[in-house]
């Protein structure tokens, strides 16, 4: 009999690379996606596994229809990765973020205590509950400071997780993953956003400059191809428990756009600071990149290092994909889709 899983926020980054992960493991994978107006299986398509998946409508905030999903369909496995992911928009929506993300897990959660205690459960928790970074680099261990209501719903989540494990003995892992990106990244994350921009700008469709945020702030970028590995094998473990995944390195947003600027022959020249800072192609003297009060945040992460030393020896965990290596895979699938569109 083959595995069943099922993978909430499907139609999302991680989403798309789990479900192919699983695919190729043999599972069935049910993915639960909300009815939009518009196409949202765009990545799936694009995986190529839209039609090997089958797909069962799910929202965060019903609790009855995830009651009736879990009940139906018991489960191997459950990954909770639906989620209003976006920080910048959890200060205009705080109310519904932290009842999409904090309250939404107490629901599957409960859920999965009453109808199915034998699925396990993986909650996609975030580098974002540490926030005002207490300790560098971050581990399992570090105090928690979120900074965010995004942050404060992830972090609610957290613990209500940890609590069903301890509480009622249900399989719940809590990956605390550090930002992954890839071609597959939403266009309003700052790393998907800079290269769709310079995309745009070699392949002449713009000639208006990137309007940006804090350039000075630095995460721990990895490739979201290489986590979902380790949320499958946090399941399979022995217990369940909590892991850090980070690969150990932070870069500026400044940094990643120098380095993308690169790749497609621009050497960047930095004039003015902070909110007034321009930055200009030395080749052409244009100005290409701008800041934007608008793209501030109210308050900022400034700096985000995890240490993934306990995914490491438990895990296995390792990144296949580099820094550099990132930033490239993501520009030239940027400028394949604008050379094609
Ligand atoms: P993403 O691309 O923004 O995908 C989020 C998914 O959640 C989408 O499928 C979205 O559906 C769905 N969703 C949002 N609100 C929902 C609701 N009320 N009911 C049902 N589905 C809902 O996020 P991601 O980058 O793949 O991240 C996956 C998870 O990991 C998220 O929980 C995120 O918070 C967390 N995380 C991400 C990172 C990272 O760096 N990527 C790091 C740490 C943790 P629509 O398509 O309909 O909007
Ligand atoms: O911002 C700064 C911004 O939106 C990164 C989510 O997956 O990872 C992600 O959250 C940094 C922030 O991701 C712009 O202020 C500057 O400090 O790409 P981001 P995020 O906020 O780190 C964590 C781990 C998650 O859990 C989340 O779900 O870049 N920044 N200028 C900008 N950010 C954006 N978006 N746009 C700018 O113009």
């Amino acid at each position: 009999m083959n595995k069943t899983a099922m993978i909430s926020g499907i139609t999302g980054q991680d989403g798309g690379y789990l479900a192919k992960f699983l695919l190729e493991k043999n599972y069935k994978v049910y993915g639960l996606y909300r009815r939009g107006a518009t196409d949202t299986f765009g990545k799936l398509k694009e995986h190529g596994i839209l039609e090997k998946i089958e797909l069962l409508d799910f929202e965060l905030l019903e609790f009855s229809n995830i009651c009736r999903l879990i009940r139906h369909y018991q489960p191997d496995e459950f990954y909770n990765l639906a989620a209003q992911s976006f920080v910048a928009t959890s200060w205009a929506e705080p109310i519904y973020t932290v009842q999409a993300d904090g309250m939404g897990v107490v629901y599957i959660l409960e859920a999965i205590r009453e109808f199915s205690p034998k699925t396990k459960f993986y909650q996609a928790s975030t580098s974002e509950m540490f926030g005002k970074v207490q300790e560098i680099p971050q581990t399992e261990t570090t105090p928690f400071y979120p900074r965010s209501p995004y942050g404060v719903a992830k972090l609610m989540a957290h613990w209500t997780c940890v609590n069903y494990r301890e509480s009622f003995g249900v399989f719940a892992c809590s990956g605390i993953l550090f930002n992954h990106e890839s071609p597959m990244r939403g266009k309003e994350f700052v790393t998907r956003k800079i290269t769709t921009y310079f995309a745009d700008l070699v392949t002449n469709k713009t000639d208006m400059p990137l309007e940006l945020g804090n350039l000075n702030i630095k995460r721990d970028w990895g490739f979201a191809g290489d986590y979902v590995e380790m949320m499958w094998k946090m399941l399979q473990y022995d217990s369940p428990d909590t892991y850090v995944l980070a690969t150990g390195e932070t870069h500026s947003i400044r940094d990643f756009i120098e380095e993308v600027g690169h790749i497609c022959g621009y050497e960047i020249e930095w004039h003015g600071k902070e909110e007034c800072e321009t930055g200009v192609d030395k080749k052409t003297g244009k100005t290409i990149i701008k800041t934007n009060k608008k793209f501030y945040r109210p308050a900022e992460v400034d700096i985000l290092i995890g240490n993934p030393e306990k995914a490491r020896k438990v895990l296995g965990w390792r990144q296949t994909v580099s820094y550099k290596e990132l930033c490239r895979m993501m520009i030239e699938a940027d400028i394949d889709r604008a050379k094609k569109n």
